[in-house]
C-alpha cells in the first residue's frame, strides 16, 4: 500500500471512491471494504478520499452529492458488490429505471420504476474504459465491459453519479466488484459466488485511478446518450 504523505489539500486532485456496506445476505460488502482501504492513499500523486454508503435508496444521491460538494473530486468511481460475477465489471451504462431485486435496507422494493422521471433512459460511464481495462490485461487482472449494472442501487448511483458528471465535468462511472471468499463465505449462498482477493481488487482500482489520472480525452465512449436529453 502506498502510504498517505500528507499532501497539501489546496495543491493535490482528489480521487473520490465510494461503496456500499451489507445488504441482504451480503453482510459484508467487499465495496464498502475497498473505499475504506483505499481512503486516505496517495495515488499517482492524488488524495483518494474513500466514502461507504449505506444500501439505502432514500439516501444515496444526497450522501454522494455531499461528498461531491465537499470534496470537488476530479475523478469519481463509485463501487458495488455484483456477487456471482468472476471479474471485475466496468460499467458501461446505467438505465434509468428502478426494479429492485430485494428490498434495500429500508425496505424500499419499487417495481418498474424512474430514477428521474424527467432524465434520460441511459447514461454512460465518461471514465477510459478501455485503458483501464487494457491497463488490467498488462498486470493480469480479470476484468470485462459489462453492458449492465442491474435495476438496483448499484445502477442507480451510477445513473445519479453520471449525471452528477454531465452537471460537474467530473469524469465518473461505476465497477461493480465480485465477492472475496470472505464475503461469499459470510453469505452463505447455497451456490458459493466466484471470487477475487481484496488485495487484487485493492491493485486493480489503484491501477485504474493512474489511468484515469493520465491526460486524456473523457469524452463519452459513445456518441449515444450524452446528455443531450438533459
Ligand atoms: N451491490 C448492489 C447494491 C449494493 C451493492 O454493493 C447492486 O449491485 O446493486
Amino acid at each position: 500500500m502506498v502510504p498517505t504523505s500528507s499532501p497539501d489539500p489546496q495543491s493535490v486532485l482528489t480521487v473520490l471512491v465510494t461503496g456500499f456496506g451489507p445488504f441482504g445476505p451480503h453482510t459484508l460488502n467487499p465495496s464498502g471494504q475497498l473505499a475504506a482501504e483505499l481512503d486516505g492513499q496517495t495515488i499517482a500523486g492524488a488524495r483518494v478520499v474513500g466514502r461507504r454508503f449505506e444500501t439505502s435508496s432514500a439516501t444515496v444521491a444526497g450522501r454522494l452529492i455531499d461528498a461531491l460538494d465537499e470534496l470537488q473530486p476530479s475523478v469519481l468511481i463509485c463501487l458495488g458488490l455484483a456477487s456471482g460475477r468472476p471479474a471485475l465489471s466496468l460499467e458501461r451504462v446505467a438505465v434509468n429505471v428502478r426494479d429492485f431485486p430485494m428490498p434495500d435496507n429500508d425496505g424500499a422494493l419499487p417495481v418498474d420504476e424512474p430514477i428521474d422521471a424527467g432524465g434520460p433512459d441511459g447514461r454512460l460511464s465518461r471514465l477510459p474504459l478501455r485503458a483501464i481495462l487494457q491497463r488490467w490485461r498488462e498486470h493480469d487482472i480479470p476484468g470485462h465491459i459489462s453492458n449492465t449494472a442491474g435495476t438496483y442501487l448499484c445502477n442507480e448511483t451510477m445513473y445519479l453519479a453520471c449525471a452528477e458528471s454531465a452537471a460537474r465535468g467530473t469524469p465518473a462511472g461505476f465497477i461493480h466488484v465480485p465477492d472475496t471468499p470472505q464475503s461469499a463465505a459470510a453469505a452463505g449462498l447455497a451456490q458459493p459466488a466466484p471470487t477475487m482477493e481484496l488485495a487484487t481488487m485493492a491493485r486493480a482500482l489503484a491501477l485504474a485511478i493512474e489511468v484515469c489520472l493520465a491526460p486524456q480525452d473523457f469524452a463519452a465512449p459513445l456518441a449515444v446518450a450524452t446528455g443531450a436529453v438533459d
